[in-house]
């Protein structure tokens, strides 16, 4: 019994302003190409069950061509695999935000799809000896919300006649995304994984996170390990694509730009698979530069060397560079006619440079004219904070920069992309 695991299509992304030869965003036909792709390797594969995780589209109300790109996709899925079980629910940027409008993902309900767009519903299958709880976001102030006041605890259970059982959700699980990098005025809370340890779950498939993640849980009675994943969306379609590409790297040891794809489950044996997809557009993050100390002819040659060795990887790609460490006025005096030429070789170019990240150290016996990072900062002042007795000094200040990292990180994931 093999299931697809595959969310967050986001079909109908728009981002930047080039266009196809008909008139169709550029970026809305590179994720509609990635998602083609994603379906005919699908379709290859031959699943019992597939799971759709959520973000079909990325809005409530797509454009007419998402719609059209989406319905031909689940259309020829369907005819190739027309036995499977398909399992569809919608996320928090396809679920309709009151309770009288009807949900686009319907839609797919023609398609022997089986939709599920407010409140949870068991979708049981005694052919396969499977049932499927599906539980689509919810919005926070409708009825069935996730919202902590109106629901307690997120009660989620098993159909105990069932060999298999599958719960399929859109949502946040506690701890995957950094605190720090969440909006603060957050309505919902969301899922502890102690309320997905309860009962002993075959698969558990998640949308809403777009990096490919396990979530490590064990069922609380028998300690049995519970496979649990995000699959990750299909594209680069999250607001700060280079946070994806980050967390691809460094957790899965994806190369740059290409850590998309979906999941294989075999619910008998537990063999997993999880299947890369080549996305449409390369996204190229540039070594960063460091430009204290730097006057803006340096950096104008800097940026030039790192731009050269980069050389025909930047055609037509999504590029960002970073400049760390840069006053305002060396922003302001460089060269910006070579740019210019790299954003009309580029789908777009982004110069991201950042100030340095602060003030005046403060009389710590240095060089008095050059500024000291944040970095120096704490650790001089952690060096001299006094310490309770037993205290490891080297460790606090080793944790406390550690810290700083992760803040810094989150911070920079939290960035919108923006034209420089
Ligand atoms: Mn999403």
């Amino acid at each position: 019994m093999r299931l697809v695991h595959l969310s967050d299509l986001h079909l109908g992304f728009r981002q930047f302003q080039r266009q196809t030869p008909t008139g169709v965003n550029q970026r809305e036909a590179d994720v509609a190409a990635t998602c083609a792709r994603a379906i005919a390797q699908v379709m290859a594969i031959k699943p019992d069950i597939v799971l759709v995780g959520g973000d079909v589209f990325h809005q409530v109300r797509p454009p007419n061509s998402a719609i059209l790109d989406a319905f031909r996709m689940f259309a020829q899925l369907r005819a190739a695999l027309p036995n499977a079980l398909i399992v569809m629910i919608a996320g928090n940027h396809d679920v309709p935000r009151t309770t009288d409008a009807g949900c686009i993902l319907q839609l797919f309900a023609e398609l022997d799809v089986r939709v599920v767009f407010r409140g949870t519903e068991r979708i049981d299958d005694a052919l396969r000896d499977v049932s499927v709880l599906a539980v689509p976001y919810a919005p926070p102030g409708l009825p069935g919300s996730g919202e902590a006041s109106a629901m307690p605890s997120h009660a989620f259970h098993v159909d105990a006649r069932r060999k298999y059982n599958v719960l399929l959700l859109h949502d946040e699980v506690r701890g995957v995304v950094p605190t720090a990098a969440q909006p603060g005025d957050r309505l919902y809370t969301p899922i502890d994984p102690v309320d997905l340890e309860r009962e002993p779950w075959s698969y558990v498939g998640l949308g809403h996170y777009h990096v490919y993640r396990r979530i490590e849980l064990q069922h609380a009675a028998t300690k049995r390990s519970i496979p649990c994943y995000y699959s990750g969306s299909l594209d680069y379609t999250s607001t700060n694509p280079w946070a994806d590409v980050r967390e691809e790297v460094q957790r899965n040891g994806a190369s740059a730009g290409q850590g998309k794809g979906f999941i294989e489950h075999n619910l008998e044996t537990g063999e997993h698979t999880f299947h890369p997809v080549t996305v449409s557009r390369r996204l190229l993050d540039l070594p960063a530069i460091d430009a204290s100390d730097c006057s803006a002819a340096e950096l104008d040659e800097r940026i030039a060397a790192t731009l050269a060795r980069a050389g025909g990887a930047l055609d037509d790609a999504i590029v960002r560079l970073v400049v760390r460490d840069v006053s305002r006025h060396v922003v302001r005096t460089l060269d910006y006619a070579p740019l210019r030429e790299v954003r009309k070789r580029t789908m777009h170019f982004h110069l991201d440079t950042r100030k340095p990240e602060v003030l005046e150290s403060g009389a710590t016996g240095g060089a008095p004219s050059r500024r000291a990072t944040l970095r120096d900062r704490l650790a001089a002042r952690l060096q001299l904070r006094p310490l309770a007795p037993g205290l490891d000094r080297d460790r606090l200040v080793q944790l406390g920069l550690a810290y700083l990292t992760r803040a810094e990180e989150a911070a920079a994931a939290a960035l919108p992309v923006a034209e420089a």
